[in-house]
């Protein structure tokens, strides 16, 4: 089995975060998306869609997007659980992944991917009014997430879960993005420096 991976990008980093709070090692194989790797015949062949990270298992089957990989070693390590217990949890869980991944990480990414110079070859065309329209989608989320966290501990109650992890990395990915959390939201700020002195957060 290896893991595809691609450094500090975030959607590896949210696998490799949640390796660490399974406790499980996975070797890991660099693509170097500084020098468009990904976009190889090679890797190619692995995922057409050409983004990391990409599971490769010991039959050959691969797995991409972070969330079916997280899932395939939920199964088969279930404790501890990341993605809930029960009906109710798990569906709580899977609702705030998703507004986390759709409403933060996707407005954060596209700031990031359409303002930076170094994603010119990357994002293709790169559109400079799609970056800013996204600024307020994330603010606007923040401010949601902010009154969430007012009632509990982590995103999606008070356990740690895979939320957590998708809400973290997106949050440090506001730094390259050029983006800050705004100072009054102090429960987002209170539940991100919780999350990030976890171990698995130095993944
Ligand atoms: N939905 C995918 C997103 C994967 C993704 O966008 N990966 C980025 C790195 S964080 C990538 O490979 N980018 C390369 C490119 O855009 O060419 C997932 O959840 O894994």
């Amino acid at each position: 089995m290896k893991l595809y991976d691609g450094g500090r990008a975030p959607n590896p980093r949210r696998v490799k975060i949640f390796l660490a709070e399974k406790g499980l090692s996975v070797p890991l194989e660099q693509v170097d998306l500084g020098k468009l790797a990904q976009k190889s015949p090679e890797y190619t062949a692995i995922n057409p869609v050409q983004r990391v990270p990409a599971l490769q298992l010991d039959d050959g089957t691969i797995i991409t997007e972070s969330i079916a990989i997280c899932r395939y070693f939920e199964t088969l390590h279930p404790e501890p659980p990341l993605f809930g217990r029960g009906a109710k949890q798990a569906a709580t869980i899977e609702m705030w992944e998703r507004r986390v991944e759709f409403h933060l990480l996707g407005p954060i990414s596209h700031v990031f991917r359409n303002s930076h110079p170094a994603m010119k070859e990357m994002e293709v065309p790169q559109v400079p009014a799609w970056a800013e329209a996204n600024k307020p989608r994330v603010m606007d989320f923040l401010a949601i997430l902010d009154r969430e966290l007012q009632g509990r501990r982590y995103v999606a109650g008070d356990e740690y879960s895979v939320a957590d992890i998708t809400g973290l990395v997106a949050v440090d990915f506001m730094k390259p993005a050029k983006l800050a959390v705004p100072d009054n939201l102090k429960n987002v700020k209170r539940w991100h420096e919780e999350v990030s002195a976890r171990p698995s957060a130095k993944a």
